[in-house]
């Protein structure tokens, strides 16, 4: 099968668009670079540098697909919130072109969407049908794709499938930036020896997902499509605060964690665990990696002097070996 994967340049889009490969699949990457980098793409991808927002490049990277998965973002909260009106026109006028893209092509779209979707919602187990109140730009942002979703399904009958991240960790989150993920910035102060920074008080809590099982996830929402639009989380239903992270953290690496504390982010999640039973009532399986198995695997292989590339295809192999 053809696939275009948007975002394909970045964390959990090189991580997908290298398992589809494996899987004998062709690959067409759109990512206009922003924040992927191009030497994270697997070299037997077409890769194509552009803006989702450009409808005739989406247009012609979804010319000859039988399906569409959608990656791009501008993945942070706090960008979001600072930058409102850049960065919808990326998240929401960018998934309007790849849903207007794929309907004219008839073809599937499974998309990135978010636990910040719940955002207030401190009801946990969090699951699909749970009340959603976001607090960030990036969340409304995110709900506006899932209700877009839904609506293009609905007047052009492609099926899509809208996939609730909780917190994804592995290997290639760049810590380079202030805007990644908790765990690689931690992990990578800490192997400088260098302190960490909470914001807030610590006890904020969340669903840490390793990407090997987040791969998994939307490798099975293209496989087996259902029908109309279709929203899913993909969680481990484990909590855990980011004090005991950092804990956790220092405790594999074997040094102390030196603390510092900051005030807690505008817009941010106080409580974030899902329910990951839709998942694996509907795809037959719900991420399997624990916290201390990934963090440990993670950390083993930063350690190691092999390119970043190889390292994090040899983690995630191993971490998700038997899988289809
Ligand atoms: P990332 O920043 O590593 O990847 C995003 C990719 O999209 C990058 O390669 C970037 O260059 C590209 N991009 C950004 N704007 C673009 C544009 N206008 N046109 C084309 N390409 C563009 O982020 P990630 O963590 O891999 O996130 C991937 C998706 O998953 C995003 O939609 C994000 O919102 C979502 N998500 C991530 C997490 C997580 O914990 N990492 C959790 C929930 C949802
Ligand atoms: C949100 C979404 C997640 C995803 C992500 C963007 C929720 C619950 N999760 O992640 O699904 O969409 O946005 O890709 O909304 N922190 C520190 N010190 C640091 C870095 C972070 O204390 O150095 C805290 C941060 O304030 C937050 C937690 O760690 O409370 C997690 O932060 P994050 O940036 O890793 O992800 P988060 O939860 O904003």
């Amino acid at each position: 099968m053809r696939y275009l994967v948007t975002g394909g340049c970045g964390f959990i889009g090189s991580h997908l668009a290298e398992r589809l490969i494996s899987l004998g699949h062709h690959v067409c990457i759109l990512d206009d670079l922003s924040s992927g980098h191009a030497a994270n793409a697997p070299c037997e991808a077409e890769l194509v540098i552009g803006d989702v927002t450009e409808e005739a490049k989406v247009r012609a990277a979804t010319d000859d697909v039988d399906g569409c998965f959608h990656l791009a973002a501008a993945a942070s909260v706090a960008r979001c919130n600072s930058e409102a009106i850049a960065t919808n026109r990326v998240n929401l006028v960018g998934t309007l072109t790849v849903l207007a893209a794929a309907a004219r092509r008839n073809v599937p779209v499974v998309y990135a969407s978010s636990a910040a979707v719940y955002g207030a919602n401190a009801a946990v187990p969090l699951g699909e049908t749970s009340e959603l109140r976001p607090l960030s730009v990036y969340a409304a942002d995110k709900l506006a794709c899932e209700l877009h979703a839904g609506v293009t399904s609905h007047l052009h009958g492609i099926p899509t499938v809208g996939l609730r991240f909780f917190n994804v960790y592995g290997p290639r989150q760049d810590p380079a930036s202030p805007y990644s993920g908790v765990i690689s910035i931690f992990a990578d102060r800490l192997a400088k020896r260098q302190e960490l920074t909470i914001f807030g008080d610590g006890g904020q809590v969340r669903d840490f997902v390793f990407v090997g099982d987040v791969v998994d996830a939307l490798v099975a929402s293209m496989a087996h499509r259902r029908s109309g639009a279709f929203v899913c989380n993909v969680c481990t239903g484990e909590a855990t605060t980011i004090l005991g992270l950092a804990n956790i953290l220092a405790d594999i690496v074997g040094a102390p964690a030196r603390l510092a504390y900051g005030p807690p982010r505008a817009g941010d999640v106080r409580v974030s665990v899902g329910d990951p039973r839709r998942l694996a009532k509907v795809y037959g399986r719900a991420p399997a990696t624990g916290l201390r198995a990934g963090l440990t695997a993670l950390l083993h292989e930063d350690a190691e002097t092999s390119p970043a590339p190889a390292r994090a295809q040899r983690m995630t192999a191993s971490l998700t070996a038997g899988r289809t």
